[in-house]
């Protein structure tokens, strides 16, 4: 026999929202199940049905407005309607709904029925005035209950931030997946592109599916400090000019790259913590005595870091070479697992493409990276004549992280390494 379920008293609001549709045609429902949420100005609400059965047909949809009498749904159902109709589930807010079809005496439920915890045990304590503030319909509170989530931690993606039984499932997977730090991720809300225009889904590549989550990884475990500085590099490029035929008699391009490497060697030398990774318990700084350089290569296939190996123990040709043998080696997708393992100190440089500045993310564990931009001519004040002098000055950016570096180490590696690429003839002494 089909029952049709109506919209309770729901007091003085009229034209209130349906903000979530929590049933679909062919779904069992019980009397007491929630079936819709709606929202008033003051408060979110589950309305329950009235009747056991199955839903046949939905009258309403997500977005429409309802008042008292409006019909929500169709229902088989299989025995005599309820005689009595059950209330309108308490609001999110301290608000009690006066709610019976037909009416009756106000009823007022418990907000927080207290149910053992599904997975507890691997999540934070409930705080309770940050749960009762939360922006979520009675439904979402029980079912955050039930498996013992602090809806306070919880990002919603609903309509106006409401979190909804997905934000709470993928909230509880997360901290599952995390070891039970409870260090949940908010979800990024999910939009039907195709809804605004014609859209076309590619998958990624594989090297930026493996890329992307050790960025992903290290963004979200590692807490970045970004220390940008400048270096004058006039004299060296001058080195690098005459320095240029030498290259082409060994058949080695020269780019400006080579020397911040060289560079780079020298500084995590002066400072080995930046050549140093904290171990898998964070309690304790493995050192290398060996340095191994990555460095970004952009490839037709998405990003890679090939490693050079002992580069301090390289000439500014032996980098150089290394640099071009493995970069071309990227490109052609040719690198093994052997050419990009090893790395202690990574190096990004956008230089030949463009930009004044970025903040790259760190290639973890490493401790370190070193974005590189692209070097422009600028006026700098010459202290000595009062005057201002036209000089080449490259813009460089160090993220690192800040378990292991303070901020006073971090200036002081990217001034060392400022006055090492300013010091031509010093840089070079050491590249024998
Ligand atoms: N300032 C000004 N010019 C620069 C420069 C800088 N900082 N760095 C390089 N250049 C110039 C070079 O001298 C070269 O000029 P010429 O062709 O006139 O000699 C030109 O730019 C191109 O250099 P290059 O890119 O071929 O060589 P490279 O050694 O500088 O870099 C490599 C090699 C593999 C790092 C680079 O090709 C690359 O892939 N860069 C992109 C890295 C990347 O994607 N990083 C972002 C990763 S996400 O954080």
């Amino acid at each position: 026999m089909a029952q049709d379920i109506y919209v309770p008293d729901i007091g003085d609001f009229k034209e209130v929202e349906v903000i979530d549709v929590l049933v679909n045609p062919g779904d069992h429902v019980e009397i007491d199940t929630a079936l819709i949420t709606i929202e008033t100005e003051k408060a979110t609400m589950d309305v329950p049905s009235t009747a056991a059965g199955v839903v046949q047909s939905l009258a309403i949809r997500k977005g429409d407005r309802i008042s008292k009498g409006g019909l929500i749904l169709k229902l088989e159902v299989s025995a005599a309607p309820a005689s009595a109709a059950p209330a309108v589930t308490a609001p999110s807010t301290a608000t009690v709904v006066e709610a019976q079809r037909p009416p009756v005496k106000p009823v007022a439920v418990a907000v927080a029925p207290v149910v053992a915890p599904v997975v507890a045990s691997n999540l934070p304590v409930i705080n309770e005035a940050g749960f009762a503030r939360a922006h979520a319909s009675p439904s979402v509170r029980r079912f955050a209950r039930e498996l013992g989530v602090d809806l306070s931690r919880v990002t919603g993606s609903g309509i106006k931030g409401r979190i909804t039984p997905e934000d709470v499932k993928s909230w509880v997977k997360q901290a599952l997946a995390g070891g039970g730090s409870g260090a949940a991720l908010p979800k990024v809300p999910e939009v039907d592109f195709a809804k605004f225009g014609a859209v076309e889904v590619r998958p990624l590549g594989r090297i930026q599916k493996i890329s992307g989550s050790r960025l992903h990884a290290s963004w979200v475990n590692v807490p970045h400090v970004w220390q940008m500085d400048e270096a004058d590099i006039t004299d060296l490029e001058s080195m690098r000019k005459q320095l240029k035929s030498e290259a082409e008699a060994r058949n080695i391009k020269l780019t400006p790259l080579a020397f911040v490497i060289l560079a780079v060697v020298k500084t995590l030398k002066e400072f080995p913590v930046f050549n140093s990774s904290l171990d898998a318990s964070g309690q304790n700084l493995v050192f290398k005595s060996y340095v191994n350089i990555g460095f970004a290569a952009d490839t037709p296939n998405g990003l890679v870091v090939p490693v050079i190996r002992n580069a301090d123990q390289k000439t500014v040709f032996g980098i150089a070479s290394d640099l071009a043998a493995l970069s071309e080696k990227a490109r052609e997708g040719k690198l093994g697992a052997a050419d990009m393992q090893g790395g202690c100190f990574t190096i990004s440089s956008l230089g030949g493409i463009g930009g004044t500045a970025f903040t790259p993310i760190i290639n973890a564990p490493e401790v370190a990276i070193l974005g590189v931009s692209r070097s422009s001519m600028k006026s700098v004040y010459n202290p000595v004549t009062h005057g201002f002098d036209a000089r080449l000055i490259l813009p460089f950016t160090l993220a690192y992280d800040h378990r292991v570096v303070d901020g006073a180490l971090g200036a002081r590696f990217t001034t060392y390494l400022a006055r090492q690429l300013a010091n031509a003839a010093g840089l070079l002494a050491v590249s024998s």
